[in-house]
């Protein structure tokens, strides 16, 4: 009989898209220590541990947005106290993103909240994409859901990346958001897919889920025909005036298990702590880190809400002797 190419344990590690919910349910019932251990170990099969992708957003268009997700300070349902505003210049969002640079980001995400994208915005965003990837920086975008053809124009115009997130598992959903479906989310990520931009797409804790709706968000993402190039955790940000803005935080070990099951049902993904890392400590990040987490948002604000500042994040990285990956635009 011939010897396995690899050790059992690394075979564990390979990619597979035949998940089952429960597979995936039983990962988040492992015993802590031994699922740290094992996400760890694909970490390494995959990335070097040391290494952090690092991200910075940039709200292009705020608020008005006519989406009720139930989470969002942008939405015009619910009272937040957040101003809507235009679509911004692209001059004006390019000079963002060179700031950005200079403070270390590889990539500049450009937020818009509107419930899908007008083709009359086309030539501005393009312009915006353009610029910001001529200044050497990787693009990344997220306007709500696009056809086939707005996939193709946006990948014209030089876009890596397309932010569109399930947010939850697929029997949660409607208690967040009702006026969109989880298919329409899903069509969305095929003409993303499908125009050769790279999939960044994950969703949200802390909305009163339970550990299945959590498992339910990572089986969607781990059965998708492509794992997700870049796969981002947000802790609830609590937006006061939301149906969600009073909702209990998550224990801060079960975000560390959601980290470690997303690295090992999407071993090659780069994980991301999106949003709440503004309320966590340098103890928690680390675990997060250790668990196979290998991203972050820089720069001291999100889209309408805070990250930490920049020295806090400069410290951190020192502390823990990590440093910026190179792309992380290598096909999976
Ligand atoms: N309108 C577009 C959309 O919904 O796809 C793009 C912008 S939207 C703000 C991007 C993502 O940010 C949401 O899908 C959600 O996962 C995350 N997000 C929004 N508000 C949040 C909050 N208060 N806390 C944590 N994550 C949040
Ligand atoms: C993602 O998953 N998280 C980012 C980005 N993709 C667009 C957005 C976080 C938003 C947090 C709440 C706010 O700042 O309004
Ligand atoms: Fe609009 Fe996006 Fe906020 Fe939903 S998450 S209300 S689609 S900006």
């Amino acid at each position: 009989m011939n010897a396995p190419l690899l050790p059992a344990r690394q075979d564990a590690a390979l990619p597979r898209h035949d998940w089952t919910l429960e597979e995936v349910e039983a990962l988040f019932e492992t015993p802590f220590t031994e699922l740290v251990f094992r996400a760890a170990e694909t970490h390494r099969r995959w990335f070097d541990p040391t290494e952090l992708q690092i991200s910075q957003l940039l709200s292009v268009k705020t608020g008005g947005c006519p989406e009720n997700c139930g989470y969002c300070a942008q939405s015009q349902h619910f009272k937040t106290g957040v101003a809507a505003s235009k679509l911004m210049d692209a001059g004006a969002v390019i000079a963002r993103a060179r700031e950005a640079k200079a403070g270390g980001a590889q990539r500049f995400c450009m937020g818009a909240a509107w419930r899908d994208l007008k083709d009359r915005d086309l030539p501005r965003l393009a312009a915006m994409i353009a610029g910001v990837k001529a200044l050497g920086l990787e693009t990344c975008a997220t306007l709500g859901m696009m056809t086939p053809g707005q996939a193709e124009a946006l990948k014209a115009a030089g876009l890596d990346f397309y932010n569109h997130n399930l947010d939850t598992g697929p029997d949660y959903y409607d208690r967040v958001v009702t006026t969109r479906t989880y298919q329409e989310r899903l069509d969305t990520l095929s003409a993303v897919r499908e125009a050769g931009i790279a999939v960044c797409c994950g969703g949200i804790v802390g909305m009163g889920e339970t550990r299945r709706d959590r498992a339910g968000l990572l089986h969607q993402l781990a059965t998708l025909p492509a794992h997700p190039e870049s796969l981002p955790i947000n802790d609830l940000m609590p937006i006061p005036g939301t149906p969600l803005g009073g909702s209990e935080p998550v224990d801060p070990l079960e975000f560390v298990r959601m980290i470690a099951v997303a690295r090992l049902v999407c071993p090659k993904s780069v994980v991301r702590i999106a949003a709440g890392r503004e309320h966590m400590t340098k103890e928690l990040q680390a675990l997060c880190f250790l668990a196979g987490a290998n991203s972050i948002f820089v720069g001291g604000r999100l889209l309408t809400t805070k990250n930490p500042e920049p020295t806090a994040d400069e410290a951190l990285l020192a502390d823990l002797k990590m440093r910026p990956m190179g792309s992380a635009l290598s096909p999976l």
